[in-house]
């Protein structure tokens, strides 16, 4: 299966994605796809509509003490649901889909999370830390919401006018 990053402001990133009913090959081959191009682009959690497919599917991969992905560590969640989230937290994010920027972004402490394998066995997640972070980001995604989404009004208008700024300079080069 051959995947490409949604880049923002792709409308692509503003769809809700659905509920996976199937837990069939198809479901597998994207989940297969996903990782390595997430690998490659030095990602630590991807969600399906960031490479054009709707459906309730995301990845995480987050780093050890050594800062290295092994595949042993991978997290599924299809159809993911938070029954818990609990405590403030703001963690500097960034996105496979708005490449070269990073905001602080406020988040919860800690999350549990109900979700399925590829299989469609039933999970259950209490996370905190970068994981908790990763969940929330990756979550939103499944409703069409960005990271830049929740910026203040102020900060939203600076972020669009450096976007479109290296945006410029990315397609000059070209
Ligand atoms: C979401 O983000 C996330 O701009 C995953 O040039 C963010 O993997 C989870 C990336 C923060 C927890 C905390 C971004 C790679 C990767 C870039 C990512 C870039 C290259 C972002
Ligand atoms: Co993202």
């Amino acid at each position: 299966m051959e995947l490409k990053i949604v880049e923002y402001p792709d409308k692509k990133l503003k769809e809700k994605s659905l509920e996976v009913k199937n837990f069939d090959e198809n479901l597998h081959k994207l989940l297969d796809a996903m990782y390595p191009l997430m690998i490659e682009t030095n990602g630590i959690g991807l969600a399906a509509i960031q490479v054009a497919h709707a459906k309730r599917v995301l990845i995480l991969n987050i780093p050890d003490e050594e800062g290295e992905q092994p595949k042993d560590n991978l997290i599924e969640m299809i159809n993911p649901l938070v029954t818990k989230k609990e405590g403030d937290a703001i963690y500097q994010e960034g996105c496979l889909s708005v490449p070269g920027f990073y905001e602080d972004i406020n988040r919860f402490e800690s999350v549990c999370v109900n979700y399925q394998d590829r299989f469609g066995n039933t999970k259950y997640m209490e996370a905190d830390g970068l994981l908790s972070i990763a969940i929330q980001h990756e979550m939103d995604h499944l409703e069409g919401i960005l990271f830049i989404d929740k910026l203040s009004y102020a900060r939203r208008k600076k972020f669009e006018k450096e976007y479109k700024r290296v945006c410029k300079e990315k397609k000059e080069k070209k």
